[in-house]
């Protein structure tokens, strides 16, 4: 039986997961939407899209969460972006209440599910979705990382003039302004970028990298990155589904790993069916490892504002 892929939200980055996830026949896909006719417009076009150059996958649009029964794996990109000007914390409270009735919802249905979450505050939101599901950490799992370490890698790939495929970027901590991307474990052709580039312009690679959002933000300035987004969603749930025991930057829930607990934050871990299968623990220097901490703190600092009905 073909793989089970619910999209909650069929906004920008939902509707660019939804594609990709269909185009490279990941499984069927179910795209949901609170606004009426909108997901099934977009599926529709989306599947007749597939003869073109074609792939064999079945999307449909729905409002009805009993479409989405089965599931095997959620992407949750449900809520709203940021305008100019805002935080990703900014969006704590409103996409709260979303990620709760959305996850509530959803993890009826789709008891087994393995659920991908990408609403910001993206860290608090993994968060809320653990909560409400009840899913174990294994199966509630964030995606920032691959996004931020794609950004450091196209900027490692512009300033050295080399092809994408060469280059590998590693981004750990939250996704926000205190993400932590580390430049000595980002390499060309497996050399790292510290024997390849002076240190003021690895700084402002990383730099670069922090704003990465912001960036696009300033300029689009009506909402977020997207293409980036969605297509990162699709290679999590490609590693997941095919069982690739694959290490990618994802946010997980720590439980004493890297000296965090009881937080979500971006780290390498292995995906495979079960979801997230190992922790990867690197070692850090000590300022790597202060840089590690604020942002598990930061994160830390927007789950105590919860409501206390959160559980
Ligand atoms: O790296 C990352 N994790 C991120 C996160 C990268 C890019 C964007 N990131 C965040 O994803 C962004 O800050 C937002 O919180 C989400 C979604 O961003 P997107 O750009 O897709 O926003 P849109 O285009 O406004 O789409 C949001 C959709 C829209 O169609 C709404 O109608 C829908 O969400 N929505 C809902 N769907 C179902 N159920 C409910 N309750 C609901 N509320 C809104």
């Amino acid at each position: 039986m073909r793989k089970k892929i619910t999209v909650i939200g069929a906004g920008h980055v939902g509707e660019t997961a939804a594609y990709n996830i269909a185009r490279l026949e990941l499984g069927d896909v179910v795209l949901i939407d609170i606004v009426e006719g909108m997901p099934q417009g977009k599926a529709l076009d989306m599947f007749e899209s597939s003869p073109i150059f074609p792939f064999d996958s079945k999307i449909t649009g729905t409002n009805d969460y009993a479409d989405t029964a089965g599931s095997d794996i959620v992407v949750m990109t449900a809520g709203l972006p940021r305008k100019p000007g805002m935080s990703r914390d900014d969006l704590l409270f409103k996409n709260l209440t979303i990620v709760k009735d959305c996850i509530g919802r959803i993890a009826k249905g789709s008891p087994e599910a393995t659920l991908i979450v990408i609403t910001n505050p993206l860290d608090a939101m993994c968060e809320v979705a653990r909560r409400v599901s009840g899913f174990p950490r294994e199966r509630v799992i964030g995606m920032a990382g691959i996004l931020d370490s794609a950004r450091m890698r196209s900027f490692i790939a512009m300033e050295l003039n080399v092809s994408v495929e060469n280059t590998h970027a590693f981004v750990l901590g939250g996704h926000g302004d205190s993400m932590v991307p580390l430049a000595r474990y980002s390499t060309v052709a497996g050399i790292p970028i510290t024997h390849l580039l002076p240190q003021d312009r690895i700084d402002a690679i990383i730099e670069r990298t922090r704003k990465g959002g912001g960036e696009i933000v300033a300029l689009l300035k009506t909402g977020s990155a997207y293409y980036a987004p969605g297509l990162a969603a699709a290679q999590m749930v490609d590693a997941i589904l095919n069982d690739k025991h694959k290490i990618l930057p994802c946010a997980a829930f720590l439980k004493g790993e890297y000296g965090i607990s009881d937080t979500y934050v971006g780290v390498p871990v292995q995906l495979g069916r079960k979801g997230v299968e190992k922790v990867i623990e690197i070692e850090l220097t000590e300022d790597e490892r202060a840089a590690l901490n604020r942002s598990a703190d930061a994160v830390k600092e927007l789950i105590e504002k919860f409501p206390k009905d959160l559980g």
